[in-house]
């Protein structure tokens, strides 16, 4: 088991070449450790909080590792809440490895992943679904992940989730007095005003519950697979998409014999696009390799783009190749949109061709209809999702445990609806709140915190 009190040093910045790197010690020693290495004008036991001072670090013989400066965090005004001493020094790879090294032999000892952020969770700076935050604000990696990293972080979803445990402990204590006074056979709570209010705080559940699939694009972003026959022009669309020449494009067919993947922002959220080889029955046995990697590819996706080419007039829809991507899509649950490309090569207006669904006409050659096509797949998985004042669920764990509290509060409501006595009805709303605490970090195990610290970097 970890100790929770020992002095933990790191380095925080990324490793490499930089201007600058930090060390960071943290612990009730983190002074005196740094005092063991550190030769400034002043002691740093005895400078006051939030100040820099420059100095040497030096090794046993007071030999010269790096010039530096140091700063101090006294308890508790620090990130971890202890006594905190970060050592900007020079940013070489060798340089930040010998200052750590000083710090180690020092006696401090190497931090585990994410544990400078764990004791700011344990010392009650930060909340479990804000610790989170951190990591997820360090990963993000589209304008959205990094928009509602920052608001967890805030604590936005910790006030919403606080909000309905306030809520079902009143009921739940309304409930428990009752059992104090059973012999009186008293209700202290109007059981409709009961059932009102029990309602509220499942509906506000069932909201957040519903934030999750916004929250999953905001985070991973969205898998877009780019399927049809060969050269339908699904290279060409991809590059129009990205507005670089990614893929290669020929008018031979069979160009694409691999799956290329590359990664594009539209409207701030990430888009995962994934051109695939052209679907087709074929004895070449490489191709069909790219065939079978294609319908793989089109299972894992949110949205296939099945890419059509006008001008060869295929579209009755009837094309084995096609139902089976349709079929494909039913069953997994993947947004079909079909795209009818080269309309450029239509002077007069290009047929449109009757068929259900997302339908989009595009030259990926020359541009037209690709603005629109964007707006379209932006609009397909958050144009209604999306409000920007609503609280997002971005965390599978906060997902599983709301699910659990939802599950716990319905029973309780079915008790209550029943005509129950209250105490079955406020053991359900106890279990409710145990799983919506597990989100905060009210309730917790050793376990969850490993799970959800060791995903940080060390020295965060
Ligand atoms: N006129 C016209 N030609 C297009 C358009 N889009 C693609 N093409 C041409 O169609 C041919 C095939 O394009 P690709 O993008 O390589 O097609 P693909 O679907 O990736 O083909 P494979 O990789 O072989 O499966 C190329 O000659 C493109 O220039 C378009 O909108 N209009
Ligand atoms: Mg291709």
């Amino acid at each position: 088991m970890l100790d929770n009190n020992d002095t933990i040093a790191a380095i925080s910045t990324p490793p490499g070449e930089g201007g600058i790197s930090v060390i960071r010690i943290s612990g009730a020693n983190a002074f005196a450790v740094a005092d063991h290495v550190f030769l400034g004008r002043t002691k740093l036991c005895e400078a006051p909080s939030h100040t820099a001072h420059f100095g040497k670090i030096v090794d046993e013989q007071g030999g010269l590792v790096d010039e530096v400066v140091v700063v101090t965090f006294r308890a508790p005004g620090s990130y971890t809440c202890e006594d905190v001493v970060e050592i900007s020094c020079h940013g070489g790879y060798l340089v930040t490895q010998r200052v750590l090294e000083r710090s180690l032999s020092a006696g401090a000892r190497l931090a585990e992943p994410g544990e400078f952020t764990k004791r700011a969770f344990l010392n009650g700076r930060l909340d479990l679904s804000q610790a989170e935050a951190v990591a997820d604000l360090i990963q993000s990696q589209s304008d959205a992940a990094y928009r509602s990293s920052v608001r967890q972080l805030s604590g936005e979803l910790s006030r919403k989730i606080k909000g309905v445990r306030d809520e079902l402990l009143n009921l739940a204590s309304l409930l428990e007095l009752e059992l104090d006074f059973s012999e009186e056979d008293v209700e202290f709570a109007n059981r409709k005003a009961l059932q009102t209010r029990l309602e509220d705080a499942i509906m506000t559940v069932d909201e957040l519950l519903a934030s999750y699939s916004v929250g999953r694009v905001y985070r991973e972003g969205v898998r877009v697979t780019i399927a049809g026959k060969p050269n339908a022009g699904k290279s060409s669309l991809l590059n129009a998409i990205l507005g670089d020449n990614r893929a290669i494009v020929s008018e031979i067919p069979g160009t694409t014999r691999d799956t290329i993947s590359e990664r594009v922002s539209i409207k701030g959220v990430l888009f995962r696009l994934t051109d695939t080889a052209g679907l087709r029955e074929t004895v070449d046995k490489i191709e069909r390799e790219g065939v079978e990697r294609a319908k793989k590819e089109a299972k894992e996706a949110d949205i296939l783009l099945l890419v059509m080419d006008l001008s060869e007039h295929d579209y009755n829809g009837t094309e084995p190749l096609y139902s089976e991507l349709e079929d494909v899509c039913a069953r997994e649950g993947v947004k079909l949109v079909r795209v009818w490309n080269k309309v450029d090569l239509y002077r007069t207006e290009a047929p449109r061709v009757p068929q259900n669904g997302y339908i989009f006409y595009v030259s990926a050659l020359h541009g037209d209809g690709i603005d629109s096509l964007k707006n379209g797949l932006f609009n397909l998985v958050l144009g209604e999702n999306l409000n920007e004042s609503s609280v997002v669920v971005t965390n599978a764990r906060h997902r599983d445990a709301l699910s659990r509290a939802r599950k716990s509060l319905g029973y309780a409501l079915e008790t209550l609806e029943s005509g129950k006595s209250g105490e079955f009805v406020a053991l359900d709303l106890r279990s409710g709140l145990n799983a919506l605490g597990e989100i905060t970090g009210e309730i917790t195990t050793e376990d969850i915190l490993n799970n959800i610290f060791s995903r940080f970097c060390i020295g965060k």
